[in-house]
């Protein structure tokens, strides 16, 4: 399949970019590298040193012997994005391309309207885009578990039956989203389920879990390829977070009580749903939501797998409680659905002590790298998103005047 993968210079677009390419497929990678000039304003970094777009591309050829295609485009250019899809004729689209940080859509009313600008109009041009250039195209795109919140009932695929006055239906699952970030999601999963009704296009939305990890047997190839790890505390993700914070000797920092539950996956189950979702392609006018996650955990249950997997190393480890910055349930009930990549013939990794381990020596390979006075969390939702005064890093500090 030609397969263009959209936000291929990501923490999870490379490595996917990379795993199409070595399966054989024709990949076509696209970004607008907006993301490294948002690192350049939030004063963050990659953990790992990420190579330039190109050294990575030049890089792949050599270790693989496959070409990856490359456009830097941004996707609110509807005009740029109608000529990618008109020229290149995708089978299959994977769409990585969103802001997708929670706090830093929480920053100030600038950055929650250009998340949800950039989101919205980003995926509404690709759809469009699709419509009138490439209708057979199967768009893949990414959502997030986070779309569903924690709701007091089971957490279904996308789809929930309702009895209601003695009649029923099948209908979009409700959503009740906890940031900025994850409210464009939602809007993103209505404008895909309305091109598949309106249009007939052809359509699978992952709602995806937290993601872990940095190692696929790709990026393994070479230090070039590579992805980038984030630990800050706009960009990083909780247990990337936790395996920094115990590697440089600060305490875990599980939000207020930690009963929060989320859905958990490895990287390399990420780039392996990503195939599984492109070989299966939905009938023309078919809307598909997968829920991609392996594993659910409670951020304290998180916390405590690090604590007993450096503990086998002798190694100590402190967790901590501090006030939550966000709005959102500290015990709740938690039973998401997770069957359809399964049964599709994915075969989970589990969070275990051997990875937890990997993911640790991954970050003290870098340590000299760490930023230390980017590790707190300074992003307050009660606040309306205004940044602490007084966080430790002058850059974040800084951005709560910027349109706050
Ligand atoms: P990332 O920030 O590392 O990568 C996103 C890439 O998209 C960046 O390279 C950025 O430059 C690009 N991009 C953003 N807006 C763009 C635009 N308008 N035009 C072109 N390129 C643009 O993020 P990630 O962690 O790789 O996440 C990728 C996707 O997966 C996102 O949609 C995210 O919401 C979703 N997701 C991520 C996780 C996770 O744990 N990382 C979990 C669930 C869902
Ligand atoms: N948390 C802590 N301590 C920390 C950091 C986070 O307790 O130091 C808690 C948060 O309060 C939250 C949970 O950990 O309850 C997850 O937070 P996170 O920052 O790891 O993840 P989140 O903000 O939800 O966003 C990440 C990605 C996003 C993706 C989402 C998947 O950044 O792109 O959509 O995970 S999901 O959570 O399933 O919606």
């Amino acid at each position: 399949m030609r397969i263009a993968v959209l936000g291929a210079d990501g923490y999870l677009g490379w490595p996917t970019a990379l795993h199409l390419s070595a399966r054989g497929h024709d990949v076509v990678a696209v970004d607008s590298l907006v993301r490294r000039r948002w690192d350049e304003e939030c004063g963050t970094d990659s953990l790992t040193p990420i190579a330039s777009m190109a050294d990575r591309l030049a890089r792949w050829q050599a270790e693989s012997g496959h070409k990856i295609g490359w456009h830097q485009i941004d996707l609110c250019d509807a005009a740029a994005v109608d000529e990618l899809i008109r020229t290149t004729q995708p089978d299959a689209i994977v769409h990585f391309a969103e802001q997708r940080s929670a706090p830093y859509s929480m920053i100030s009313p600038r950055h929650g309207v250009e998340t949800q600008v950039n989101n919205v109009v980003g995926t509404l041009n690709v759809l469009l885009s699709v419509r009138d250039h490439a209708p057979d195209c199967h768009v893949i795109k990414l959502g997030t578990m986070g779309e569903y919140g924690t709701p007091n009932i089971d957490i279904e695929e996308g789809f929930i039956e309702i009895e209601h006055n003695g009649r029923h239906d099948r209908m979009l699952y409700p959503k009740q989203p906890g940031s900025l970030y994850h409210l464009s999601k939602v809007h993103d999963s209505h404008n895909l389920d309305f091109a598949c009704r309106i249009w007939d296009l052809r359509a699978t939305d992952l709602n995806q879990g937290v993601v872990y990890g940095t190692t696929t047997d790709e990026t393994a190839l070479h230090p070039q390829l590579i992805t980038r790890f984030d630990y800050d505390g706009i960009w990083g993700t909780v247990l990337n977070r936790y395996c920094v914070q115990a590697a440089v000797g600060e305490p875990l920092t599980v939000y207020g009580k930690g009963g929060q539950t989320r859905g958990f996956l490895d990287i390399r189950d990420t780039v392996r749903c990503i195939e599984l979702a492109a070989l299966n392609a939905p009938a023309a006018g078919e809307y598909r939501v997968y829920n991609q996650f392996t594993e659910q955990f409670s951020v304290l249950g998180l916390a405590e797998k690090v604590e007993h997997a450096r503990a086998a190393h002798g190694l100590p480890t402190t967790i901590s409680h501090v006030p939550n910055p966000r709005r959102e349930k500290e015990e709740h009930y938690y039973n998401a659905k997770h069957q359809r990549l399964l049964d599709l013939g994915l075969e989970p990794h589990g969070l275990t002590d051997t990875l937890i381990d990997h993911v640790v020596q991954t970050v003290e390979a870098n340590v000299s790298r760490v930023k230390r006075n980017t590790i707190e969390a300074t992003i307050d939702w009660r606040k309306g998103g205004h940044v602490y005064a007084g966080g430790r890093s002058p850059a974040l500090t800084a951005l709560a005047g910027i349109g706050g």
